[in-house]
């Protein structure tokens, strides 16, 4: 063997021997995280941060909220780690190896939802205008880590982060979904876990439908058998259950300490068989309705004529909005087929009136648009693009739930086990598959909030049962809420949710295994 061969060869057992010595570890690449959502710009820059037993989360100055935050980080990494990561406060940049939360304040294009994410070597420094980015930057970070950063329980390392910077901030201010608790009850943990979830993904709104033919599930403590006979039972039959007020603002608040939203519904003046079962003076006929546990609509409707009716809705307005911080109070309106059209309109207009006196802003299913919109009210799309159409004629914003596209009640395909296709089958691609700013043509960007994706509970009675129709869709709606329209494709992003669904394994989210993508669960890295 000539000496320039030998040299060769020994070049080449050394590199092989280098390659198969490490662990079977990707080259570290930021832009290759399966982060969903997309963020909106991803610069690599090699190499990575270290969690170790020397790192703590130092957060700027000594606001409680700046440490509930820090300490939101710290309680989903040291399960999984094993490591005792502290928050600490400071005024100043801390010593290397600890990850560092600031508030700038002067990054204008972040606004106030976004954050900017530098990851090297040495530190990680997360920065956000306010509050709400730092807590959408701490996602993100979590999904930098190894799937297994999820679990409950301490997990094998590295705990590496992939050196590099993230900047990142929503397409729309409103990303919802909507969990029907009337069809059939969930108790305040199902909906708690929920807006966990919902936080993972950066939403930032969460849509109870609290009342409806077959239950009443909100408190009114001037009206006490809304709950006490119409919280009785639910479709099928079952025990049903309401939300006491205190558990209500306990839900408000868990919500809120993850910059989530709670919109309250009280469907009317149809889906109401529940309130007309309970308070007798609401029927026309002063006559009670009976229970209902099917699952049919449009049959009911409130006693529009009768002036009790109006302080009966004033009294639950009244209570709700005492209990209810965020700025919308959701009236419904839909599939009022038991009511007149004449007898509808000044119904909405003037129930739309006592929610502005109430120091509340009206949002309400499509149908409100045949009657007047008024000012600051938002138009749910979910059925007939033309009302979405006349709510904008009437300077409405619209909040895009189209049925077709984004409700999670619909089957994934014939064979689903769960769900209802009265409007559609929604395999994972279809509902990922559009764009909520050019899918009706008179509906324009700067017309549209946001978007919701509504779960109907009529075919699901169980948490379980509600997350196989909710996952992986939801993560869909998340990118289309968060990601502009530009840098989202199917195919790409099919590649990310095959990697999310080690990490819906570790966070025991029972996920549909759609045939539409390649899953990596076989076990959780
Ligand atoms: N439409 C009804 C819901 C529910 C749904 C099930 C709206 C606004 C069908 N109204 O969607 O109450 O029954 O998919």
């Amino acid at each position: 063997m000539t000496p320039m061969k030998f040299k060769f060869f020994v070049q080449s057992a050394l590199a092989l021997s280098v390659l198969f010595s490490q662990p079977a570890c990707t080259p570290s690449d930021l832009s290759k995280e399966n982060m969903i959502p997309l963020p909106v710009s991803i610069v690599s820059a090699g190499g990575s941060f270290n969690l170790t037993d020397q790192t703590n989360i130092f957060v700027q100055g000594e606001s409680a909220e700046m440490k509930q935050i820090g300490q939101y980080l710290a309680d989903k990494l040291n399960p999984s780690t094993g490591l005792t990561i502290k928050v600490k406060t400071t005024t100043d940049t801390p010593a290397p190896g600890n990850i560092f939360l600031s508030i700038s304040g002067k990054d204008t294009e972040l606004g106030d939802e976004g954050y900017q994410l530098t990851i090297s070597d040495k530190s990680v420094h997360l920065e956000a205008n306010k509050p709400a980015g730092l807590f959408h930057g701490i996602q993100t970070i979590r999904q930098i880590l190894p799937a297994k950063v999820e679990m409950k329980t301490a997990q094998k390392g590295p705990w590496k982060l992939d050196n590099g910077v993230i900047r990142d901030f929503p397409e729309y201010g409103y990303r919802g979904s909507m969990l029907d608790v009337a069809r059939h009850f969930f108790g305040i943990d199902d909906v708690k876990n929920f807006i966990e979830q919902l936080a993972y993904y950066k939403m930032n709104v969460l849509h109870l439908h609290l009342s409806d033919d077959q239950g009443w599930r909100i408190e009114i403590k001037s009206w006490p058998n809304l709950t006490a006979h119409g919280g009785k039972t639910e479709v099928g039959g079952g025990e049903g259950g309401y939300y006491t007020q205190e558990q209500y603002k306990e839900i408000v608040k868990y919500a809120q300490d993850r910059y989530i939203t709670i919109i309250p519904e009280i469907d009317m003046p149809g889906h109401t068989n529940a309130a007309l079962a309970s308070v007798a003076m609401l029927n026309c006929d002063g006559k009670p309705k009976e229970l209902y546990t099917g699952t049919e609509v449009g049959f009911s409707t409130l006693c529009t004529s009768k002036e009790t009716t109006y302080q009966f809705i004033d009294d639950v307005i009244r209570e709700l909005a005492a209990i209810t911080p965020g700025e919308y109070l959701h009236i419904g309106g839909d599939e009022s087929h038991a009511t007149k059209i004449e007898d509808y309109i000044p119904f909405m207009n003037r129930v739309q009136d006592m929610v502005v006196a109430h120091g509340k802003k009206v949002l309400a299913w499509d149908e409100i648009a045949l009657a007047t919109v008024k000012p600051n009210t938002v138009v749910q799309y979910w059925a007939k693009a033309e009302n979405a159409i006349k709510g904008v004629a009437q300077g409405a914003k619209v909040l895009m739930s189209p049925a077709k596209n984004a409700y999670l009640d619909m089957q994934y395909d014939s064979t689903s086990t769960y769900g209802l296709h009265w409007a559609a089958y929604i395999e994972v691609d279809k509902g990922y598959n559009w764009d909520p700013a050019n899918l009706v043509p008179e509906i324009k960007k700067e017309n549209i909030v946001g978007i919701e994706a509504p779960l109907w509970s009529e075919t699901v009675g169980a948490r379980q049962e509600a997350e196989y129709l909710i996952f992986p869709r939801l993560l869909g709606y998340a990118e289309i809420g968060w990601t502009p329209a530009k840098l989202r494709s199917w195919p790409a992003y099919r590649v990310r949710l095959a990697n999310h669904g080690e990490r819906m394994k570790a966070m025991n989210i029972n996920f549909y295994p759609s045939k539409m993508v390649r899953w990596e669960t076989n076990d959780v890295k």
